[in-house]
């Protein structure tokens, strides 16, 4: 890679542009070409996709409509019959790739998993016949609990292929969001493990299960399926709980994929917003696979030799997207990692890239910045030179992390993929493609082919380069989520109705704050509503409250986010407490134990301020503005002349 500057007026002036040896094996090759694709999505978005679709993907049945869009509601590909299942395995095994590897374990401690397209096809096949066996069909939501190991894949793609919406909760979630998530979802099964592996503990997956479904708290589940991992001891309830080791070899391997309408729901997946509980995202089956395959090949620019590994957890969209069903779709190598980094393996991801040769490393800014802080050596003493391609997401990056990764690990020869996209999208919207795009450290560059972002005001009108506004998509593509699960209005109010309406033309509002610059590069800024991204998940400020003031010695509590070197931010909780408790360093530590208990570790506050009372406005609105600026120990600025009582600010300053 070769650097040089440019004159822009910003403070990020460098720009790195692609090897001429990288862009000429690229699947897309310059910028010109990039420049001819996005210009042909946009003349004329149906046929783009369309022509996509056909060629891309195995159908059943030929669709009628393209595009079906009665804003905000959008329908693709019409009439058609596909099943993902079917596109991530059955096609690949009448080619060479029938004994490529699928997946790639690496579990902890230790322990490792190949499973080739053609294992991978016959375990699906047979959780599938599972499932039916259970009572599991068409339509029928299922929970997919689990730690990261091949089986949470298996099921993900058993029920596409039986078409059984599935409901994935991240395994580091409490027994409450559990509940929560599934008896929103009114899931029919649950599948989970005894435990699950998570920085040299275990975590007791199938407790928390019966303590989410007790009491008939998820009157909808009527059977458990539990896969044997830990293998320590745990309750079984006869009847309604099942071990997969004991189902798998008396179920079938033989299992059709059921051809599945374009728009059968193929998955919910719960994510925070700024008001009220996690909303459950619902994306379909033909659009979304088309998405993420496209979205897979363009950017990680897959060739038949790569080893492609995403550290995600398949609890989060990124997961979903970028380990199952993207590369699984184009027949790629996925690998799937049980660990984490931790103070006991600070090494752990650099093992990997060295033991299976990765070539494509796809990880958050946090993980990167945690690198940093552990220092280059361990990096450095690994063999990373088979490494060809980097990729970030979940927040924005700073350039020096992305300084850090591009020599350190890219060793300057790699470049970066900054992805910026959300579980409401599907899969990526802006990024640079690998050899096309010169990137900018920073910036997530520009947005796909097929995809019309834009930087507007309230009214929707886009602001002139370089200035602020809310980050917006003018055209509906395949992988949009198509509503709330169970509440279309609030689908309507949160991403299309925040910017109003005009003659017809709907905005999706994406909730980010970003800028775009003079070369039409994104520079992202972050959340513009009560979402708070900690170590590059999303956390709403509500949840936290809600999870607080169910303490019984809290009366009122306001959560905001203060900027951190490592996880980007970090929760800071202000709370009132009933009139008999005592601000003690005893209680702090109970609340945040609570809120992990209530939520999941990743919700806990790093800290918590006691306070007489909070900053109102006389209608009562809490000003998380001022709590920001407390909370970061800036100055209060602008106006605070709407502050109903103005000595709280100082008390809180004071204790602060
Ligand atoms: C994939 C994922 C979405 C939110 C989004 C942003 C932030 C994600 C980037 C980013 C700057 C990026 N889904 N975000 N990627 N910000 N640059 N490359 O993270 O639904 O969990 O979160 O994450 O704020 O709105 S998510």
């Amino acid at each position: 890679m070769s650097e040089s500057t440019i004159e822009s007026g910003l403070q990020e002036k460098r720009v790195f542009y692609p090897s001429a040896e990288f862009s000429s094996q690229a699947q897309v090759k310059s910028l010109d070409e990039y420049q001819q694709l996005y210009d042909r999505a946009q003349a004329d978005p149906q046929t783009f996709w369309a022509e996509l679709a056909e060629q891309e993907l195995h159908w059943f049945q030929p669709w009628h409509t393209v595009l079906d869009w009665q804003p905000p509601f959008a329908q693709w590909f019409v009439g058609g019959q596909t099943n993902v299942s079917y596109n991530c395995l059955d096609r690949h095994l009448t080619t060479w790739r029938r004994n490529k590897a699928a997946l790639i374990w690496e579990g902890e401690p230790g322990d490792s998993r190949t499973l080739t397209y053609a294992q991978l096809h016959r375990e699906v096949c047979q959780f599938a016949n599972a499932l039916k066996q259970l009572g599991v069909g068409k339509g029928d939501v299922v929970g997919i609990y689990m730690p990261m190991i091949p089986e949470a894949a298996i099921a993900m793609l058993a029920c596409a292929r039986i078409g059984a919406p599935h409901s994935v909760v991240f395994g580091g979630f409490s027994a409450e969001a559990v509940r929560d998530r599934l008896a929103d979802g009114k899931a029919k099964l649950v599948v989970t493990a005894d435990g699950g592996w998570r920085k040299d503990a275990i975590v007791p997956l199938k407790t928390q299960v019966d303590r989410a479904i007790a009491d008939g708290a998820v009157p909808t589940v009527e059977n458990v399926l539990v896969v044997r991992r830990t293998g320590q001891d745990i309750d079984m309830q006869p009847g309604r709980d099942h071990w997969w080791h004991d189902l798998q070899p008396t179920v079938s391997a033989d299992c059709p994929a059921e051809p599945m309408d374009s728009e059968d729901v193929l998955f919910v997946l719960y994510t925070s917003g700024s008001t009220g509980k996690p909303k459950g995202v619902v994306h379909t089956t033909a659009g979304y696979n088309l998405y993420a395959h496209m979205t897979t090949k363009w950017i990680f620019d897959l060739q038949d030799t790569d080893v492609y590994w995403c550290t995600a957890d398949v609890g989060w969209i990124t997961g979903h997207s970028y380990i199952v069903y993207g590369p699984l779709s184009n027949g790629a190598t996925s690998v799937m990692y049980e660990g984490a980094p931790r103070p006991s393996n600070p090494g752990c991801f650099w093992d990997v890239v060295e033991k299976y040769g990765v070539t494509i490393f796809y990880t958050a800014p946090t993980a990167i910045r945690a690198f940093i802080k552990m220092g280059s050596d361990l990096p450095q003493a690994r063999d990373l030179s088979s490494l060809r391609l980097l990729g970030t997401v979940g927040e924005p990056i700073n350039p020096e992390a992305w300084m850090w990764y591009h020599t350190v690990i890219g060793k300057e020869r790699c470049p970066i993929v900054d992805t910026w996209w959300q579980t409401e999208t599907g899969g990526v919207m802006i990024t640079p493609l690998p050899g096309a795009t010169p990137t900018k450290p920073g910036s997530a560059t520009r947005p796909l082919p097929g995809i019309l972002a834009d930087v507007v005001d309230l009214d929707g009108n886009s602001v002139p380069d370089n200035e602020g506004g809310y980050l917006v998509v003018r055209h509906p593509w395949p992988g949009m989520m198509r509503t709330v699960y169970g509440d279309p209005d609030r689908f309507r109010r949160t991403y299309w109705e925040h910017i109003p309406p005009k003659d017809g033309r709907y905005l999706y509002f994406a909730g980010d704050g970003a800028r775009r610059d003079e070369d039409g590069y994104f520079w992202v800024m972050g959340r513009v509503d009560d979402v708070i991204n900690v170590a590059g998940h999303r956390l709403g400020t509500m949840e936290i409250e809600s999870a607080l003031v169910s303490h019984p010695a809290v009366a009122e509590a306001a959560v905001v986010g203060r900027p951190d070197e490592v996880k980007g931010n970090e929760i800071v909780a202000f709370v009132t407490l009933e009139s008999d408790q005592e601000p003690t360093e005893e209680l702090a530590k109970a609340l945040k134990k609570h809120v992990g208990q209530e939520i999941g570790a990743i919700a806990r506050p790093g800290d918590i301020r006691f306070s007489d009372a909070l900053p109102k406005t006389r209608s009562g609105k809490i000003m998380r503005r001022l709590l920001r600026s407390i909370a970061s120990g800036q100055e209060v600025s602008g106006d605070t002349s709407t502050l109903e009582d103005r000595s709280v600010l100082d008390k809180l300053r004071g204790g602060a």
